[in-house]
């Protein structure tokens, strides 16, 4: 089997630099997934960033997480549930406005790694999004540009704890899915595994590696790309022992930004048949809300529906 496509940044300055957009432009169209090293993120600050959030798992979230278990009675199911997850989290969101100064139970060192963070995987997100566009034949800054939207992107952070779990055949650590958004950068545990991604109709292990940020894709590239890279369903696994840490950092389009499959990537022939509908991102999240876990073949679909019933167009002044 082909190995899981792990992309080092720093041949991107050399005389590889070819062969690594090679690389990066084979994984976004037969994976969805890469894995980044030399990245440009200090190594020194994602050990600060994983040394806190383990921290304030055991000072904030565990016994509460315990406690869920016990009343919902997860460690004793004896059967297979498809409506639950087995894992703690919280949402920071970085963009278009920070909430860090309001969650609870953060102190002051760890917001302010955590602001340092997101600035650093903000700047690597958009720089990705560049060497995407040129993979894909599109202007420089076309990504980032129909991300935009009114108000700028939306970028938020979902700090997750996947603690050991008795029934790991029975209870997911998180259910199969594909992300609604742009794309995802994700700092995972380097000893415990558990993210797989489904290729070829088989769940594949994102192998473990310090200091490295997972990426893929998610639905909006898939429809701006007009299918040429496609978002890729993952699950997490839970794990008899070891806790897992992941911080799964969400790159997406702003609430009005309009979707639609660049122009350059559609086929003549394609016009009048497009594949993939127009629609503004912010509906797209509100059906997602409903049917995260469910195919995003009908998400598409729901939404070519309603593009025929309103009218995203400009509006005809004669
Ligand atoms: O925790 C992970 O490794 C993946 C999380 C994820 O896929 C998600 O939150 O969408
Ligand atoms: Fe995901």
């Amino acid at each position: 089997m082909e190995n899981f496509p792990v992309v080092d940044m720093k041949k991107l300055d050399g005389e590889e630099r070819a062969a690594t957009m090679g690389l990066i432009k084979e994984a976004c169209e037969n994976w969805g997934f890469l894995e980044l090293v030399n990245h440009g993120i200090s190594p020194e600050l994602m050990d600060e960033v994983e040394r806190m959030t383990k921290e304030h798992y055991k000072q904030c979230m565990e016994q509460r997480f315990k406690e869920m278990v016990e009343k919902k009675g997860l460690d004793k199911v004896e059967s297979e549930l498809d409506d639950v997850d087995w894992e703690s989290t919280f949402f920071l969101r970085h963009l278009p406005v920070s909430n860090i100064a309001d969650i609870p139970d953060l102190d002051d060192s760890y917001r302010k790694v955590m602001k340092e963070f997101a600035k650093d995987l903000e700047k690597l997100a958009e720089e990705l999004l560049d060497l995407l566009c040129e993979n894909l034949g599109l202007e420089k800054g076309y990504l980032k540009r129909v991300f935009y939207g009114s108000n700028g992107p939306t970028f938020g952070t979902k700090v997750s704890n996947y603690p050991p779990c008795p029934k790991p055949e029975l209870i997911k650590g998180l259910r199969a899915h594909t992300d609604a958004g742009g794309i995802i950068l994700l700092f995972q545990d380097d000893k415990v595994s558990g993210l797989q991604l489904l290729k070829d109709d088989q769940w594949i292990d994102v192998p473990p590696m310090k200091h490295s940020i997972v990426i893929n894709l998610g639905d909006q590239l898939e429809v701006i790309t007009n299918g040429k890279y496609k978002s890729v369903m993952h699950r997490v696994i839970a794990q008899p022992d070891g806790n897992r840490m992941s911080l799964a950092s969400f790159y997406n389009p702003g609430s009005d930004a309009l979707i639609y499959p660049a122009p350059e990537l559609v086929e003549k022939e394609e016009e009048k048949n497009q594949l993939y509908p127009k629609f503004v991102f912010e509906d797209y999240m509100k059906l997602y809300a409903g049917f995260k876990f469910q195919a995003k073949e009908p998400r598409f679909e729901a939404m070519k529906a309603m593009e025929s019933t309103v009218n995203l167009g400009p509006i005809a002044t004669v």
